[in-house]
C-alpha cells in the first residue's frame, strides 16, 4: 500500500481525495478510525465538535430543538466547515473526509426543504453559496465511499449511542435521509456525483465490516495504481 501511495504522491500535486458518505449512524467515524493510524492518510473527521460550539453556541442542539428557527443557521455553518475541510492542505498523499459539502446540499438541505423546515428563499441562499463554492474553490473529489445501510439498523445505532442532541431523530427522519442518499449515490437518479461511487455494506457488525474496509483499501490501490 505504502509503495502505491508514494506513486500517487509523485503523480498528483493534490492528495487523492475520498469522501465518506452514508446515513446518520452508518459508521463513518468507525470507518475513518480504520485508516487513522496510517501515516500516509490524512483523516478529517466531521467537525461535530465545531457544530456543538460555534462561539459558545451548540448549533446541533439548536437545530434539533427548533429546526424551523435554526436549520438555516446550522446548515450555513456546516457549509463553511465543509469548505474548510475540502480545502485543508496536507502533505499526505491520501485525504479522507467524513461527509462533504455535496451531501450537505443534496441530502440534508434537500430533506429540510422537502419537510418544509427550510423554505424556498432560505434554500436558494444556501444553494447560491453552494454553487459559488463548488465553482470557485477546489472541492474536487476522486472517490466517494458510500456506507450503505438500512434505516432500521441505523435507527437502532442512534438509539444505542444516545447522543443527547439526537433524541428527536425518528425512524421516519432516517428513512427520508436514506432515500436521498440512495437516489443520489446508489440509484443515481438525483443530482450528480462528483466522483465514482464505491458502495460498502455498512449494515454489517464491527467484525464483519473489516472485510468491507479491505475492499476500500483494495479499490484505492486499483484506481490509483
Ligand atoms: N447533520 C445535519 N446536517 C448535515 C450533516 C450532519 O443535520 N449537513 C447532523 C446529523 C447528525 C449529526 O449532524 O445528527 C452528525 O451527523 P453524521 O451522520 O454526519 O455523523 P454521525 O456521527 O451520525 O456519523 P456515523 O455514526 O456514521 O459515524
Amino acid at each position: 500500500m505504502i509503495r502505491h501511495i508514494s506513486r500517487i504522491s509523485s503523480q498528483f500535486s493534490k492528495p487523492f481525495t475520498v469522501i465518506i458518505e452514508g446515513n446518520i449512524g452508518s459508521g463513518k467515524s468507525t470507518f475513518l478510525q480504520h485508516f487513522e493510524n496510517h501515516k500516509d492518510v490524512c483523516v478529517l473527521s466531521e467537525p461535530v465538535e465545531m457544530w456543538r460550539n460555534c462561539a459558545g453556541h451548540n448549533l446541533l442542539a439548536n437545530h434539533y430543538e427548533n429546526p424551523v428557527k435554526w436549520s438555516f443557521t446550522f446548515q450555513s455553518y456546516i457549509q463553511l466547515t465543509m469548505l474548510q475541510r475540502h480545502t485543508f492542505v496536507t502533505s499526505k498523499p491520501i485525504k479522507l473526509l467524513e461527509r462533504s459539502i455535496f451531501s450537505a446540499r443534496y441530502c440534508f438541505i434537500e430533506q429540510l426543504f422537502r419537510r418544509g423546515t427550510l423554505e424556498a428563499p432560505s434554500v436558494s441562499v444556501l444553494n447560491e453559496w453552494f454553487k459559488y463554492v463548488i465553482t470557485k474553490f477546489d472541492v474536487s473529489v476522486d472517490l466517494i465511499v458510500y456506507l450503505r445501510t438500512s434505516p432500521e439498523v441505523v435507527y437502532e445505532r442512534v438509539l444505542t449511542r444516545n447522543r443527547k442532541e439526537e433524541q428527536s431523530v425518528s425512524l421516519q427522519y432516517l428513512k427520508d435521509l436514506h432515500d436521498l442518499h440512495e437516489n443520489w449515490l446508489f440509484h443515481k437518479t438525483a443530482f450528480s456525483r462528483p466522483a465514482h461511487v464505491l458502495t460498502l455494506n455498512a449494515d454489517l457488525g464491527r467484525l464483519a465490516i473489516r472485510e468491507e474496509y479491505q475492499k476500500c483499501e483494495d479499490h484505492l490501490l486499483s484506481v490509483t495504481g
